[in-house]
């Protein structure tokens, strides 16, 4: 058995300074030391796969990080594991606990995922580390975690069984309710054309941010206007483009905006709460909202009965607006960009295919290391 602060010490002497995840019983003490650290960097996540996405935007704006779960939500985590640690070859050290371990009484839910716990990781990709058990071991494990993190752009995972760590009490402040903003309405006509809003909004956002483009034709719409260092066009990961602008914007002092999809973002929906309630005021989140799955065909989705500005509203943005139109998205964007952030922008967008669309030439890893760099001028 280990203390927890001695492990959260050990990670922070190995220059681990970002954490984030979603408790477990087993990781009471860790979560408890990590929180109760006011030097130490914890978010909360709604799922484990947010989690892994808000680790993943810290990392590319500089920080290391652990993202700490129940082997439970490993199932959760696994799409951005695949689809965006992986390609991106994005490292984060993951510590899963080992709920339903063979031979250890536990709960029914437990005993499948308890069984298939450490292959399932090692079938994701992660390189398996033994959760240290002793205070000799805290140093050696984290130290080579980090190594490997460094060298390979690999995720590392930790499995924490029942019993490894002593308890540990919690000392939590509590996140102050800020009052909700009305959603400004900026009308508008007929949809605008994705493409050419996008080139409006490019024009509008400074050079210096880092502009995030969710999975689909959106990411490739944004590469075929204007391939930039400051931008990350996801190809995976679907919906995790909020949580990534999330976990960047709280380690950066540029400029975040992230371009979501209304599919994407109903899919992570809880990403909205996570950052209402993290004000990061950098951030700028817009829905480009065509009513449609249209990458994989245009399938409905169901967000012509969303309000996502209201949504947004409610779980706390700073500032939220809906347009329809070219020129009322653009007149929202400006009026966003000046005011204080988290930033919340439902642009309806038309439904249409474009044609002749490029696919970034260079690899997920190198989109990485560029954004990296680009936000690394400017880090805090
Ligand atoms: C987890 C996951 N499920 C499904 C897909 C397949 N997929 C790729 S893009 C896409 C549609 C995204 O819809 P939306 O966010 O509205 O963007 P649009 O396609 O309209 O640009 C889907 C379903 C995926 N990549 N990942």
């Amino acid at each position: 058995m280990i203390e927890a602060d001695d492990f959260l010490a050990g990670a922070r002497r190995q220059g681990i300074d970002f954490f984030t995840g979603v408790p477990c019983s087993f990781l009471t003490p860790l979560m408890n030391a990590v929180i109760s650290d006011p030097g130490a960097r914890y978010v909360g996540a709604t799922s484990e796969g947010e989690a892994v996405a808000i680790a993943a935007g810290a990392w590319l704006a500089g920080r290391q990080t652990v993202v700490m779960f129940q082997n439970s939500g490993l199932g959760n985590a696994v799409n951005p594991l695949t689809s965006l640690n992986h390609p991106f070859r994005i490292p984060t050290l993951v510590i899963a606990t080992w709920r339903g371990e063979p031979g250890v009484a536990d709960e029914p839910q437990h005993e499948l995922m308890g069984e298939i716990t450490a292959p399932l990781l090692d079938l994701v990709g992660t390189r398996r580390i033994a959760f240290p058990v002793s205070l000799g071991e805290v140093e050696v494990s984290l130290a080579s975690a980090v190594a490997h993190m460094r060298a390979s752009g690999e995720v590392v995972a930790m499995v924490q069984p029942k019993g490894a760590l002593a308890p540990r009490a919690l000392d939590e402040t509590r996140p102050v309710q800020l009052p909700r903003v009305e959603v400004r309405d900026f009308g508008g006509a007929a949809p605008a054309r994705r493409m050419e809003l996008l080139a409006a909004i490019r024009e509008i956002v400074p050079q210096s941010a880092g502009m995030i483009a969710t999975t689909g034709h959106t990411g490739r719409e944004l590469y075929t206007l204007q391939d930039h260092p400051g931008h990350l066009y996801c190809v995976g990961s679907m919906g995790g483009a909020s949580a990534m602008g999330l976990g960047a914007a709280l380690n950066t002092e540029r400029q975040i905006v992230v371009l979501d999809g209304d599919g994407a973002a109903l899919m992570k929906l809880g990403n909205m709460a996570t950052i209402g309630a993290q004000q990061p005021s950098g951030l700028t989140h817009v829905v480009l909202d065509n009513e449609r799955h249209l990458s994989t065909g245009g399938q409905a989705t169901v967000s012509p009965g969303v309000d996502f500005a209201a949504i947004a509203s409610a779980c706390g943005y700073r500032f939220a607006a809906r347009a329809c139109g070219l020129e009322a998205g653009v007149a929202a964007m400006r009026e966003a960009l000046g005011a204080p952030g988290p930033r919340f922008l439902h642009l309806k967008v038309a439904a249409e295919q474009v044609v002749g669309l490029g696919r970034p030439g260079i690899t997920p890893a190198e989109v990485a290391r560029r954004f990296r760099a680009h936000l690394g001028e400017g880090g805090v």
